[in-house]
C-alpha cells in the first residue's frame, strides 16, 4: 500500500505532470514529397500544440505548403516560453532564404514570402516576443532585409503586403544571432500594410530613421551598440549625482551636527 506522494509521483510520471512534467507525443506521417503531422502536449503547467500540413516540399532556401493549419493553446515557462491561444490555416505558402537558395553572405537577411487564403487568430508571449491579433488573408507576401551576427548593431526590415481583413501587432526581443543583443522591435499589420522593424541599437536605428543622411553621416562615426553606451553613461550620471547628492547631505549633516 503505496503513500499518497507515491501515488502522486506514479501519476505525475505516467501523466507528464507536477515536477515531472515533459511529456510530448506526436504522430508523422512522411508521403513522397508530402507529410501530415501532429501532436505535441505538455501537461505540467499545461502546454497543448496540434499542427499538420499536406503537402510539403524544401528545396535549397525554398520552402513549399500546401495546406497547413495549427494550434496552440497555452502556458509554459522555462527556455523556450510559451503564453497564449492561437490557431491558424492556410491554403498555399511560399518561403524563401535567398541567403541560403543564392549562396549569398551569412550575415545578410534576405528572406520572402507569399501566401494564400490564410486565417490566424490568438495572442502568444514568447522568449522572442509578444503578438497579438486577428485576421484573414486572400493573399499576403513580405520581404524581410537585413543584418545578423556582424556585431551588435544588426538590424531587420519587414514589409509585407495583404488583400484581406483584420490587424495584428507585434513587439520582438529575440536574440537571432545569439550574440547576446536583444534585437528590439515593433510590427504591426494594418489594412494591407504589414511592416516590422527589429535592431540590436535602438538610439542609432531611431538617429538613422528621423534624421536621415545627415544622421547616418553622424552615427557612422560612432563605434559600439549607442544604446548600450547611452543607457551606460545614463547609469553613470545617475551614479555620480546620487554621489553628489549622498556628500552634500552628509556635509549638511556634519554641518548641522557641529552647529549642535
Ligand atoms: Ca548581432
Ligand atoms: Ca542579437
Amino acid at each position: 500500500m503505496g503513500s499518497v506522494s507515491e501515488w502522486l509521483d506514479d501519476m505525475a510520471s505516467k501523466y507528464g505532470f507536477g515536477s515531472k512534467t515533459e511529456q510530448a507525443s506526436g504522430a508523422a506521417y512522411e508521403t513522397p514529397g508530402g507529410h501530415v503531422a501532429g501532436g505535441r502536449a505538455e501537461v505540467g503547467p499545461l502546454h497543448a500544440e496540434a499542427s499538420g500540413e499536406v503537402l510539403h516540399g524544401h528545396g535549397k532556401g525554398v520552402k513549399s505548403t500546401l495546406g497547413y493549419g495549427n494550434a496552440k493553446i497555452g502556458v509554459k515557462g522555462g527556455e523556450d516560453g510559451y503564453a497564449g491561444a492561437e490557431a491558424g490555416a492556410g491554403l498555399v505558402k511560399i518561403e524563401v532564404d535567398a541567403t541560403e537558395a543564392l549562396d549569398l553572405d551569412d550575415n545578410l537577411v534576405v528572406e520572402g514570402d507569399v501566401s494564400a487564403m490564410n486565417a490566424s487568430a490568438g495572442v502568444a508571449l514568447t522568449d522572442d516576443g509578444l503578438s497579438a491579433g486577428a485576421q484573414a488573408n486572400y493573399l499576403e507576401g513580405s520581404i524581410t532585409l537585413g543584418t545578423t551576427g556582424t556585431g551588435d548593431a544588426d538590424e531587420e526590415t519587414r514589409v509585407g503586403l495583404s488583400a484581406g481583413g483584420g490587424a495584428a501587432g507585434r513587439v520582438h526581443w529575440g536574440d537571432r544571432d545569439g550574440d547576446g543583443n536583444a534585437e528590439y522591435g515593433i510590427g504591426v499589420d494594418v489594412g494591407p500594410i504589414s511592416a516590422d522593424i527589429k535592431t540590436e541599437d535602438p538610439l542609432r536605428t531611431y538617429i538613422n530613421t528621423a534624421t536621415g543622411v545627415t544622421g547616418q553621416a553622424v552615427t557612422n562615426l560612432i563605434d559600439g551598440n549607442m544604446t548600450h553606451d547611452a543607457v551606460k553613461k545614463g547609469e553613470e550620471f545617475l551614479n555620480d549625482a546620487s554621489g553628489a547628492a549622498d556628500d552634500l547631505l552628509t556635509s549638511a549633516s556634519n554641518w548641522w551636527n557641529d552647529d549642535d
